[in-house]
């Protein structure tokens, strides 16, 4: 019986030149290109060494925070859903996504009202959170609730803390019992019911990892939160980002995953 977290195939976008301009929170310098091609071209390596077939999208110039495709979209087996991504920038980036969703999956369902984020979004077996934070408004969840529930899924709206830009900015399924999140996620209750591991305080950017298969894919920078995940039965992909970061990169926004009939 395959697993959440088996899948077999990711899409991803290369950056284009504008990816120096994306949005971050706290302001601070533009990334340097080089860098951010380097540490993309690592990712995608990691996905392909955790097993992915990986597609790889040209860029679009016109969005410089294109490459975080989990944000218009996100993908179930057999249905992609299309989003409306909550920053005024990103607006246009789900209706050029579609078509290379439509051509993969069978059913492409759209938020008919709201605003929404994948990255709000942390599936697990049981339930699908989805989180409210300046991204993604209660109009947006209730909608992408509806759409979830269409598919059979049992959606959970809950709040995403504050000054964190998505709910998987502070949250990650580790494997199908477990959780990895700050402290400040774990000890709002959410998570009741599943095993939680807290991300060590000074650590708490190390938070959004990526579990494909037998691998999970996280940051080099975070030696304790390594130490934390190295318990779990997982192979750890340990990957540089620091220029990434500064534009909010995380893990799993960076490509859509699943697993082909
Ligand atoms: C943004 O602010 O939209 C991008 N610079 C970063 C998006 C990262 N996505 C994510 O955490 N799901």
């Amino acid at each position: 019986m395959p697993r959440l977290f088996d899948f077999t195939d990711a899409i991803v976008r290369r950056p284009g030149a504008s990816v120096v301009h994306g949005l971050r929170a706290c302001g601070g310098p533009d990334p340097s290109l080089v860098g951010i091609l380097a540490e993309h071209a690592a990712y995608v390596a990691a996905l392909r060494d955790a097993g992915l077939a990986v597609t790889v999208l040209d860029p679009l110039e016109d969005f410089p925070d294109a490459i975080f495709v989990e944000d218009p979209a996100l993908v179930f087996p057999g249905a992609a859903i299309m989003l409306n991504p909550g920053a005024p920038s990103r607006a246009g980036e789900a209706a050029l996504l579609r078509p290379v969703l439509a051509a993969r999956f069978e059913q492409v369902l759209g938020l008919d009202e709201g605003h929404a984020d994948g990255g709000d979004v942390l599936v697990m077996p049981d339930k699908v959170f989805i989180g409210l934070s300046a991204r993604t408004d209660r109009t947006g969840a209730a909608a992408l609730a509806r759409l979830l529930e269409g598919l059979g899924y049992n959606p959970v709206i809950a709040e995403t803390p504050p000054d964190v830009l998505h709910l998987k900015t502070a949250s990650s399924l580790i494997d199908e019992e477990t959780v990895l999140a700050t402290r400040t996620l774990a000890e709002s209750g959410i998570f009741a019911g599943y095993r939680v591991i807290a991300v060590p305080e000074d650590e708490e950017a190390g938070a959004n990892v990526l579990r494909v298969g037998d691998h999970l894919i996280l940051s080099s920078r975070f030696p304790r939160t390594a130490d934390l995940l190295d318990r779990c039965g997982a192979q750890l992909l340990r990957i540089a980002n620091a220029e990434i970061e500064k534009i909010d990169a995380g893990f799993t926004c960076m490509s859509l995953r699943w697993r082909a009939a």
